[in-house]
């Protein structure tokens, strides 16, 4: 859950494939894929791309995590799947991958308490800065709804998601989250490689304050 990088074919700069090779080399420990946006690839293509992925993440021992689409999930035998709050019955999701991943969005401690409940593996909290990358976000919230989720008994692993850059990463663990979750702070860096060991060491560091 360190550093879990997020992306698809609209968040690069260069090819998709080149910017993952260099985030994982970084120290990218997890890899979502999503393919959203206006003018991103749909169908055989998003399912080409995604298969390109996978492959470079096996190769780098790292999970392939898909974001919202179960049956690309299923076709590929991918390790996980994501889930926001509108992403349809959870629990019907849970029963379909009993064996797989599952990550859930959450911004609050009813959504979380519920997720785990039905059996997420994770919980992605956000957006805890501002981020003009996803734009249905609810309000900003800062790291201690983290601290919140810690205090109300909320155990599962997590990670906060949003505006998140190797400037503010330390909080957001220190807050109790496990990790980062970041899309632009990778995928528009001019250097992935860079971006992603600067993340990995605000956690690591973070990690031993706690
Ligand atoms: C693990 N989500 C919330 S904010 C955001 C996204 C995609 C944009 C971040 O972009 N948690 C997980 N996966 C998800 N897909 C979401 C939440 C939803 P940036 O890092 O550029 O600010």
């Amino acid at each position: 859950m360190k550093v879990y990088f997020i992306m698809g074919s609209l968040n690069c700069k260069e090819a998709p494939e080149l910017v993952l090779e260099k985030a994982l080399k970084g120290g990218v420990t997890l890899f979502q894929y999503r393919e959203k946006g206006e003018g991103c690839l749909s169908s055989a293509d998003k399912k080409a791309l995604a298969l390109q992925l996978q492959k470079i993440c096996r190769k780098n021992h790292v999970p392939f995590i898909v974001n919202d689409d179960l049956d690309l999930m299923i076709s590929l035998n991918a390790d996980g799947l994501h889930v926001g709050q509108e992403d349809g019955d959870i629990r019907e999701i849970r029963r379909r991958i009993p064996d797989k991943i599952l990550g859930v969005s959450v911004h609050n401690a009813e959504e979380a308490q519920t997720a785990v409940q039905i059996g997420a593996d994770y919980l992605g909290v956000g957006p805890i800065y501002a981020t003009s990358t996803k734009l249905d976000t609810r309000d900003v919230m800062g790291f201690s709804v983290v601290k919140e989720l810690r205090a109300k008994g909320i155990t599962a692993p997590i990670v906060g998601i949003g505006g998140i850059k190797e400037e503010n990463a330390f909080d957001v663990v220190e807050a109790g989250a496990d990790g980062v979750s970041v899309i632009t702070a990778i995928s528009h860096h001019e250097d992935p490689e860079r971006a992603a060991r600067g993340l990995l060491q605000q956690v690591e560091e973070a990690y031993k304050e706690r």
